[in-house]
C-alpha cells in the first residue's frame, strides 16, 4: 500500500503525509517542500496516517521526512491566525495513543514544532548531519507542543533551560550525548530506522512519562541566570525557565500551562515583530529578476591587506571553507597578518569553539603572498586596503591585470563610490561590492553592493557566497554610507544635536540602550574611535553648508586628544581598574562651551523624547535612501539595522516600528527633527513608505 494522506482545508494550506507499510511497520513521509513546515494539513496527515497504521494492525511506525529536512518546524504562516484542528499536541497525543512504537528518523534540522513532533514519538534515531532545536524563543514565544516538558526529561532541565533559551540548533552527536536522540544512523536512514524497530524489542516509550533525570539545584540555578541575563529580560524567556523548571511536575497540568502560555504569546507584539523579521531576512536575500542559476563556482578567494578587517574576512571565508590567499604589501606587514590570524584561532581552539584539528584544516587552506601573481587561481578576491579612492583604483587595475577573465573582484569600501572605482577597467562588470562589517567573521551583516554596471551573474555570486558565509545579504546600490552607514550617520547626527540642545552623552545613551539598542551611540563612537569620522570631517570641511547646524564637540573631543576607548577617554572617561564608562566633568565642560560658542541655551529631553527622535533620523533617512532607490525594499531596511546596528531584533526594525506606531505622533517627531537639523534639512517620503510595508499585522 503507498497512498499520500491529504486534506482539503479551508485555507487550502499545502503539505501531505506518504503513507506506505512495509512489511509490518507503517512509514510516514512528511512531504511539504522547501522544509516540511508543519502546515494544517500535514498535522492531519500524520493524524490520519496513524489511525491508517492502526486499522492496518501496524507493529510500528516509521514518521521520516521527504527531501531535504524532517520538519522545520510549525509553518509560521499560520501563526497570526486561529490554529485549526488537529494541533500539534492533538497530532502528538495521536502517536502517544497508538498502541505500537513510532520512531522519528531524523536528518536535515528537526526544529521548533518539528522536534517537539519526534519527542512525541517513542524513540529517536538521527543521521549524523541533522540538526536538532527549539528556536521559538528567537522568534518572541515559548515551544508550544511540548518542547518545554518532554525535553527535560530526557535531558535533565539545566541543559534543557540552555538550550531553549538560546534557541541552539545542536548537532546529532551533541543530541545523543544529551539523550534526545537513542542513535545515530549511518547509511539509509529509513532502513536504520526499521532496523532499529525490528531489533526490538522497542516497548512504548512516552517522554512525557519518563522520571526526571536527578540533578543538582545549583546546576539549575546557574543555568536560569545565564538564561536570563542573555535574553534581556524578555518576557518569554523567562516563562520558558519557569515551565522548565517546573516539568518535574504533574506532565498533563505542565503540558496545559505550556500550551496556555504559548498561545498568549505567539500573538504578542514581540512575536509579530520577529516573525516580520524572520520573512523580511528571507526575501533581503533576493532581487526580483535575478537569475540565481548564473551565480559562478567559488572556491578558491584571494584576500588584499591583512588589517583587522582584512584578517576578519580572511577569517570568515576559511571558516566557510574556502582556500584563501591573503595579500600584503610587503613581507614584515604579511607575517604580522598571517600571525594575527594564526593567533585567533588558537583562541576559537583554546574557547573549544574550533577543534584543534579544524583549526589545523584553516591554516592549511590559507597562504600568504606579497605579488599579485598568486592570485591566478582565485575565484574571488576581496579587496580591504586603506579607505582612499585612489588606492582603492589601484588595487583594482592590478587586479584586472592579475586574475582570469572571469573572476569576480569585491570592495569592501565602506563609504566610496563603486562607480567611480571601477572608471578605467576594462570590465566593470566583474566588480561588486561586500561591505563586511568588524569583525567580519562574526558580524552577521554584509551589504552586497550591486554598481551600475555589476553583471547579474557577479551580483548573483555575491548573494550566494554571503550565504555559504552564514551572513545575512542586503542589498544596495552605490550611494555614500550604502544602507546601515548612511542610516547609522543620520542618527549619530541627530544624537550630537541632542547633546549640543541640552541631553548629556550619558542620557542618549542611556535612552537608546533603554529602548533596546544594544549599545548608545556615543558608547559605540568610543568603542570604534572618534578618529576616522575626523578625518572625513576635515577632508569635507571646504564642502560643507556654512548655514547647516553643526556640532563641533566631537572635534573638540579629538583635538583634546581624546579619540575613544583606544585613548583611555573620548565622549566618557575609563577607568583604569574596570574600563567601565563614566561621565568626564572634562566632556562636560567642552559642551557647555561648544553651546556656549553656537548660541544655544540648553534644554532637558525625557528619555522618550531622545528615544522617539533618534527613531525619527532613523526612518526618515531610511525613506530617503528608498526614495533614490540605494534599497531595494522597507524591510531591507530592518534587516540591515537588526543584523549590524544593534537594533532591537525584538521591536522589528526601525520602519517596522514606525509602522506600528501611531501616525500622528510619528508625523510630530518627524516634525520636531525638521526643527533641530534646521537649515538642510531633507524630508524623506515617511508615510509612503510605511503604507508599503507589510508588517503582517492584521488591520
Ligand atoms: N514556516 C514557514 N516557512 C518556513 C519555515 C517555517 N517554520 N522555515 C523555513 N521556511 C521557508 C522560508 O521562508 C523559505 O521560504 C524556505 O522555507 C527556505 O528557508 C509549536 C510554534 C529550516 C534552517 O524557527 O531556521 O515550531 O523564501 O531560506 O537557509 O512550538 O529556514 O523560499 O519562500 O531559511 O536552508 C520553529 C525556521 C517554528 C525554523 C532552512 N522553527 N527556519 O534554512 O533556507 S515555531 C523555526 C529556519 C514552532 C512549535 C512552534 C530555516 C531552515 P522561501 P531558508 P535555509
Amino acid at each position: 500500500m503507498n497512498t499520500h494522506v491529504t486534506q482539503d482545508t479551508p485555507e487550502a494550506s499545502p503539505g501531505t503525509v506518504g503513507f506506505a507499510m512495509q512489511g509490518d511497520i507503517a512509514v510516514l513521509t512528511i512531504d511539504n517542500p522547501p522544509v516540511n513546515a508543519g502546515s494544517h494539513a500535514v498535522r492531519r496527515g500524520i493524524t490520519d496516517g496513524i489511525a491508517a497504521a492502526c486499522e492496518a494492525g501496524a507493529a510500528g511506525a516509521v514518521l521520516m521526512g521527504a527531501g531535504r529536512c524532517f520538519v522545520a518546524g510549525s509553518d509560521l504562516r499560520e501563526f497570526g491566525k486561529p490554529l485549526a484542528w488537529p494541533e500539534l499536541p492533538d497530532v502528538i497525543a495521536a502517536i502517544e495513543d497508538a498502541p505500537f512504537p513510532v520512531v522519528a528518523a531524523l536528518h536535515g534540522v528537526a526544529l521548533g514544532g518539528g522536534l517537539e513532533l519526534s519527542l512525541g514519538c517513542d524513540y529517536r534515531i538521527a543521521a549524523p548531519d541533522a540538526r536538532l532545536g527549539l528556536p521559538e524563543v528567537s522568534l518572541g514565544f515559548i515551544p508550544g507542543a511540548g518542547g518545554t516538558q518532554r525535553m527535560p526529561r530526557l535531558t535533565g532541565r539545566a541543559s534543557a533551560i540552555d538550550l531553549i533559551c538560546r534557541a541552539a540548533r545542536i548537532p546529532a552527536t551533541e543530541a545523543l550525548t544529551l539523550g534526545l536522540v537513542d542513535g545515530l544512523a549511518e547509511g539509509d536512514l529509513l532502513a536504520a530506522a526499521l532496523a532499529f524497530l525490528r531489533e526490538g524489542p522497542r516497548p512504548k516509550r512516552l517522554a512525557r512519562t519518563l522520571p526526571p533525570p536527578p540533578e543538582d539545584e545549583a546546576a539549575i540555578d546557574a543555568a536560569a541566570r545565564t538564561a536570563l541575563k542573555r535574553g534581556k529580560g524578555r518576557p518569554n524567556i523567562a516563562e520558558a525557565i519557569r515551565l522548565v523548571r517546573a516539568s518535574d511536575g504533574d506532565a498533563g497540568t505542565m503540558l496545559a500551562d505550556e500550551r496556555a502560555v504559548f498561545q498568549r504569546l505567539r500573538l504578542s507584539d514581540d512575536a509579530f515583530a520577529l516573525r516580520y523579521l524572520f520573512f523580511a531576512e528571507r526575501t533581503a536575500g533576493s532581487v526580483d529578476g535575478l537569475d540565481m542559476t548564473a551565480a559562478l563556482r567559488v572556491s578558491a578567494a584571494g584576500v588584499i591587506g591583512g588589517g583587522t578587517m582584512g584578517q576578519g574576512i580572511v577569517r570568515a571565508l576559511l571558516a566557510a571553507g574556502l582556500s584563501v590567499v591573503l595579500i600584503e604589501r610587503d613581507e614584515a606587514a604579511l607575517a604580522t597578518a598571517l600571525s594575527g590570524i594564526d593567533a585567533s584561532l588558537g583562541a576559537q581552539v583554546a574557547r573549544g569553539r574550533l577543534s584543534a584539528s579544524g583549526a589545523e584544516q584553516r591554516r592549511a587552506a590559507l597562504s600568504g603572498a606579497v605579488d599579485y601573481g598568486a592570485l591566478s587561481g582565485c575565484d574571488l578576491v576581496i579587496e580591504a586596503v586603506f579607505e582612499e579612492m585612489s588606492v582603492k583604483q589601484d588595487v583594482l587595475a592590478r587586479l584586472e591585470a592579475a586574475l582570469p577573465a572571469e573572476a569576480i573582484i569585491a570592495t569592501n569600501t565602506s563609504y566610496l563610490d563603486i562607480d567611480e572605482m571601477v572608471q578605467g577597467l576594462s570590465h566593470p562588470e566583474r566588480v561588486l561590492g561586500l561591505h563586511f562589517f568588524s569583525p567580519a567573521d562574526v558580524m552577521k551583516l554584509l551589504e552586497v553592493v550591486r554598481a551600475a554596471r555589476t553583471s547579474d551573474a557577479v551580483l548573483a555570486s555575491g548573494l550566494k557566497l554571503a550565504g555559504r558565509l552564514g551572513k545575512q545579504p542586503v542589498v544596495a546600490r552605490v550611494g555614500e554610507g550604502f544602507v546601515g552607514n548612511r542610516i547609522y550617520a543620520a542618527y549619530r547626527r541627530r544624537a550630537e544635536l541632542l547633546v549640543l540642545d541640552g541631553a548629556a552623552p550619558e542620557e542618549v545613551d542611556a535612552a537608546a540602550t533603554g529602548f533596546g539598542f544594544a549599545m548608545g551611540p556615543f558608547a559605540v563612537s568610543d568603542m570604534s574611535g572618534l578618529d576616522i569620522a575626523w578625518a572625513m570631517r576635515k577632508r569635507q570641511a571646504a564642502s560643507r553648508d556654512p548655514q547647516a547646524r553643526y556640532v563641533t564637540i566631537p572635534d573638540r573631543l579629538c583635538e583634546a586628544g581624546r579619540l575613544g576607548r583606544k585613548t583611555g577617554k573620548g565622549w566618557y572617561a575609563y577607568g583604569s581598574g574596570s574600563g567601565a564608562a563614566e561621565p568626564d566633568p572634562e566632556v562636560a565642560a567642552l559642551i557647555d562651551a561648544a553651546r556656549a560658542e553656537a548660541g544655544v541655551s540648553p534644554q532637558s529631553f525625557d528619555a522618550g523624547t531622545i528615544q522617539r527622535q533618534l527613531l525619527a533620523a532613523i526612518v526618515n533617512e531610511a525613506a530617503c535612501l528608498l526614495d533614490e532607490g540605494i534599497a531595494q525594499r522597507a524591510s531591507d531596511v530592518d534587516v540591515a539595522l537588526a543584523n549590524g546596528y544593534g537594533f532591537p531584533r525584538w521591536r522589528g526594525g526601525p520602519l517596522y516600528w514606525a509602522a506600528t506606531e501611531g501616525r500622528a505622533e510619528l508625523e510630530a517627531d518627524l516634525k520636531a527633527l525638521a526643527a533641530a537639523v534646521g537649515h538642510g534639512f531633507r524630508a524623506g517620503p515617511v508615510a509612503e513608505v510605511l503604507a508599503g510595508l507589510d508588517t503582517g499585522r492584521e488591520g
